[in-house]
């Protein structure tokens, strides 16, 4: 079956709902972390939201995922709740993994998600596994791997790629470079990748994998590449590598998230004459939901008075989240062994 490479009008709405949930999600967490509610680590998807948002288009619910320390976009985006994300992260008995995962390993296997591994480069080798298994079942399953560019510089990912090709698996390797305008730990910022390979989509190509390079914040360019691959996955055709490239958001760019861009205001897809100055490149030309917005808005898909509707509704569906999360207990002393195997 070919599959369908534009989204209809409703979908086009659900990607901006999904955008919408995990910014949402994010900026409180930010705030949730001034207040010591966590004290761990954590990442965020900011600036990526439309690669994850618009993969799961594609995906059926047989599906299997894995990801990494940036997960909370990948988790979201496949309809986990924020509630009992939030609470995974606080370290809530409520938490979708029981509060024992935190926000590195926040995981949803009943969404098909086997595992999210912070070990870098090591979600590439258990989505070989699932890919494998899809193979085995042979319904037409696959695997998706969501990894940054810095997996490319780990052995497995190379292994992992090499048998999948001479498989045929149906892994889709789908890797999220946001390494331009990474300033990287020499200069006290998060680490950044350090590849030799001019395209990380050539280190794939060199392995004869389907390959493709595309602009991570643009929808349509998502749907088009994901929406093939998986199908020729299914076909039994073998694995595909999809680069997805997108700036680094200024707030990910220290070693701990910072909102410097401030609280997302959708209403600037079309009153740029409020856009602060200092943040123009940002809201005109890396912002992928107010890309997206601008694009509906264009189209006709969407008005300004249904985005804003939109944005509420999720503010307050967020806004509950995180009061469900903060309600909810801490696991009790006695189930600490629970889920240990010794
Ligand atoms: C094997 C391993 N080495 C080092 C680290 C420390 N570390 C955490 S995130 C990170 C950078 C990862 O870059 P990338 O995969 O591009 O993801 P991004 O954070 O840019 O989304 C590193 C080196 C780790 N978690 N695992
Ligand atoms: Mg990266």
């Amino acid at each position: 079956m070919m599959a369908k490479q534009s989204l209809n009008k409703a979908a086009c709405v659900r990607v901006l709902e999904r955008m919408l949930v995990i910014r949402r999600f994010e900026e409180a967490l930010v705030e949730m972390s001034g207040q010591k509610l966590f004290k761990s680590h954590y990442h965020l998807y900011i600036g990526q939201e439309a690669t994850a948002a618009t993969v799961v288009e594609s995906l059926r619910s047989d599906d299997k995922l894995v990801t990494t320390h940036r997960n909370h976009g990948h988790v979201l985006a496949r309809g986990a709740d924020p509630g009992a994300a939030f609470a995974e992260i606080l370290g809530r008995a409520t938490g979708l993994n029981g509060g024992r995962g935190g926000t590195l390993h926040m995981s949803a296997p009943e969404l098909g998600f086997l595992a999210t591994s912070s070990v870098v480069g090591g979600c590439i080798g258990l989505a070989l596994g699932g890919a494998f298994a899809q193979q085995r079942r042979g319904r037409g399953g696959v695997s998706v791997a969501f990894f940054g560019d810095g997996s490319l510089e780990e052995g497995i990912s190379f292994e992992s790629m090499n048998i999948a090709a001479l498989w045929k698996l149906p892994a889709v390797f789908l890797c999220e470079n946001n390494g331009a305008g990474a300033t990287g730990s020499a200069k006290g910022g998060f680490p950044s990748s350090l590849i030799a390979a001019p395209r990380l989509a050539g280190i794939a190509e060199s392995l004869a994998i389907a390959s493709s390079q595309i602009d991570g914040r643009d929808v349509d360019a998502v749907h088009r590449a994901v929406s093939r691959g998986v199908a020729s996955c299914r076909a039994g055709r073998g694995p595909v590598f999809i680069e997805c490239i997108t700036e680094r958001w200024e707030g990910s760019k220290p070693m701990w998230p910072e909102l410097s861009t401030g609280i997302t205001d959708v209403a600037l897809a079309w009153e740029s004459e409020r856009m602060p100055k200092k943040y123009r490149d940002w809201h005109v030309h890396q912002d992928p939901i107010l890309l997206h917005i601008r694009k509906l808005l264009r189209k006709k898909l969407i008005s300004r008075a249904a985005v804003l509707q939109l944005d509420r509704k999720v503010i307050a569906r967020n806004a509950a989240a995180r009061q469900f999360a903060i309600a909810s207990p801490m696991p009790r002393g006695k189930t600490a062994l629970d889920s240990v195997y010794a």
